[in-house]
């Protein structure tokens, strides 16, 4: 492998083989592309899935150092982050690898002035602006841990989130400008850290905005008071490539969020891997990836991977429908974006406010454009193709989770075939399988079944934060020997790989996971909910939507009135993402003998669909079905 960079369907398919056959082999090639301060004394030590999976353990190296010092020589004065505001008046800010690498040392020097130290964990609660980028590396550069809390989240949910980690030290921002909304970030970080956030020593602030916020000089403090006057050489932490990397909080089926844990070296290793094969980046080339940074695809694609990779990676602080609905489209025109990564929702959600909004815009630099974080519909798929990709540009959907830190499943653009709505074919190193409800895995193609891995990644999740039993039981206890993804899936004749949708009891609302536990827990709050049950079902816009069923005690007063308390207090407790769009007042809830509610038939009546219930002979209350259907509010 002369290049991390595959070129050809002929290499492709020699290097999948050659990673199934000798994956050891295989992953040091790549691994090699990288500055090691010395090298790994196993590439990885296991041939089985498991989560104490170890790879290039004994290596040790910094990634920022692969981030930033080893591309200076030759591209210091190349634009690593191109930042494009909220306002399109105000103007792009433009960091070199250059400055960056002196950002981030002064930054990471002024958190070594506040005491951090290597394995401490910092909290990020910040908007999409440079300093997100700054810090989380300044974070990285002297071995502390992040967790980037997307900022939507309310401020118990962030609360919930510094406790499970104990972090340290928040970073956050003052306000955080959003469309025309200026949301208080400052506000939410006092108001969690009032809920008993013991931990937390320090609450370093950037001023975004300049608007006044209340402070507290024990803990408070300016990042314009000690990050500016730093020294810009920072020494990098030697890290382990075993070393903790960063948490990052995500929903599951049960209980409250996970942190889930990605160390150093295979991270490292597989998203740049994976960003220069799935974009097929090539100097000069200007990315885009629109997520937020308080997600995964923030964390890989929008900094780690296109850093590692030498990559300009352009960041947008504000809103797809600001000031209009073709704000994408002018941001690739005015930068001359050349892949283009996004969500099907936010895709689906600009098709309906202007079919035509795009031919405004001189698309014409696009070559890849990427879609990710949930299924991807036909109609969504066409119009992003012929509008926005102008046919000329594949379309990579690619799958993945916060837990397998990079993509797995991906069409590579001008290298394998596309197929609307297929996420296609494994990367090379990666090895999927369908199983049945019994484990069994299913041969040959043209089967549908329960999406799993057989072989360790090198940026499998090492553990959920705190509660290493969880991680096993989650992910690596429900079938033998594998690792359970939650999706369904589909292998067509030629092997592509199609993702159904989750199996379990996770939402995925605009690409954002979402468990139907913590939504009926935050209902439950309410002083007048005896009891809740939330189902998704299809939504036009968001993919799914969230459903709610709630028994009250009676006492509610107008209904209308009620359903709005019942949307602040899961605002309150969650955030705003994970209000229901419908809420149906029952007084009973289907229930087996065991006690189970049978969600099958909440599923059903939310989607509109009011027979073919499948077997109710299990049900403790038959008679409840009726009345459940009678009161189904009609959506979409
Ligand atoms: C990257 C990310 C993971 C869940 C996953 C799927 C769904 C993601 C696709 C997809 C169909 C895709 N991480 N998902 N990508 N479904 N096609 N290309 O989204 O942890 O937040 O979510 O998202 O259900 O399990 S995540």
């Amino acid at each position: 492998m002369k290049s991390i960079q595959i070129s050809s369907l002929a290499e492709y398919k020699e290097l999948y083989q050659k990673s199934v056959d000798d994956p050891q082999g295989f992953w040091e090639e790549v691994a090699s592309h990288f500055t090691w301060r010395q090298k790994w004394s196993h590439v990885l030590k296991s041939d089985f899935i498991t989560p104490d999976v170890r790879w290039f353990e004994g290596g040790k190296f910094n990634i920022t150092e692969n981030c930033l010092d080893r591309h200076i020589e030759k591209n210091g004065d190349t634009p690593a982050i191109l930042w494009e505001g909220n306002n399109p008046e105000t103007p792009s800010v433009v960091l070199t690898y250059k400055q960056l690498l002196s950002e981030v040392n002064k930054c990471a020097n002024a958190l070594k002035s506040l005491g951090i130290k290597k394995g401490d964990r910092i909290c990020f609660y910040m908007p999409m602006i440079p300093q997100v980028a700054v810090a989380i590396l300044a974070c990285a550069r002297i071995g502390a841990i992040h967790s980037v809390v997307f900022a939507g989240f309310s401020a118990n949910a962030l609360a919930d989130r510094i406790k499970d980690s104990e972090c340290k030290l928040v970073i956050c921002s003052d306000y955080n400008r959003r469309g025309n909304k200026n949301i208080p970030v400052k506000e939410v970080v006092d108001e969690a850290i009032a809920m008993g956030c013991d931990s937390v020593e320090k609450v370093l602030v950037y001023n975004a905005t300049g608007q006044s916020v209340n402070w507290n000089n024990d803990k408070d403090i300016w990042w314009e008071n000690i990050v500016p006057q730093q020294n810009d050489v920072c020494e990098p932490e030697i890290m382990d490539a075993e070393d903790v990397l960063f948490i990052l909080y995500t929903s599951g089926s049960t209980g409250k969020p996970k942190g889930v844990v990605h160390t150093c070296g295979g991270y490292m290793v597989y998203t740049c891997y994976t960003f220069l094969n799935v974009f097929q980046y090539k100097p000069g080339d200007v990315y885009w990836c629109t997520a937020d940074v308080g997600w995964i695809t923030g964390h890989s694609y929008i900094i780690y991977g296109p850093l590692l990779s030498g990559a300009t990676s352009l960041m947008f602080e504000g809103v797809p429908t600001y000031p209009d609905s073709g704000r994408f489209w002018q941001v690739c025109e005015k930068h001359k974006v050349n892949q283009f990564y996004t969500a099907p929702t936010a895709i689906r959600a600009l098709m309906a406010s202007g079919y035509d909004e795009p031919d405004k815009y001189d698309l014409s630099s696009l070559k890849v454009i990427g879609s990710v974080g949930e299924p991807i519909n036909e109609e969504a798929w066409n119009w992003y193709y012929e509008k926005i990709g102008h046919k000329n540009c594949p379309i990579v959907d690619t799958w993945w989770q916060t837990e397998t830190g990079g993509i797995l499943i991906s069409p590579l653009p001008g290298i394998t075939d596309m197929k609307p709505c297929f996420a296609s074919y494994p990367l090379p190193g990666v090895q999927p399988c369908l199983v049945d409800t019994n484990g069994v895995e299913l041969e040959g193609n043209n089967v549908e079944g329960l999406l799993c891995m057989k072989f360790p990644w090198p940026s499998i999740l090492r553990t959920t934060y705190g509660d290493h039993e969880r991680c096993r039981t989650t992910y690596f206890s429900t079938f033998n020997n594998k690792y359970f993804t939650g999706d369904g899936a589909r292998r067509d004749e030629d092997g592509r790989y199609r993702i159904i949708g989750r199996v379990d009891d996770v939402i995925n609302v605009s690409g954002h996971r979402i468990g139907t536990a913590e939504v009926e827990d935050a209902i439950n709050q309410h002083e007048h909910v005896i009891e809740s049950a939330v189902v998704g079902f299809p939504h036009n816009i968001k993919g799914q939507g969230i459903y709610a069923y709630v028994i009250t005690n009676g006492a509610i007063g107008e209904e209308n009135a009620f359903r709005k308390q019942v949307l602040d207090v899961v605002t309150k407790e969650i955030g705003p993402i994970a209000k229901p769009d419908a809420i149906q007042i029952v007084t009973q809830l289907p229930k087996t003998r065991s006690g189970k509610i049978m969600r099958r038939i909440l599923r059903k009546i939310a989607e509109g669909e009011f027979d073919n219930f499948g077997d109710t002979s299990t049900l403790l209350n038959p008679e409840c079905v009726e009345d459940l259907k009678n009161g189904a509010l009609t959506l979409n």
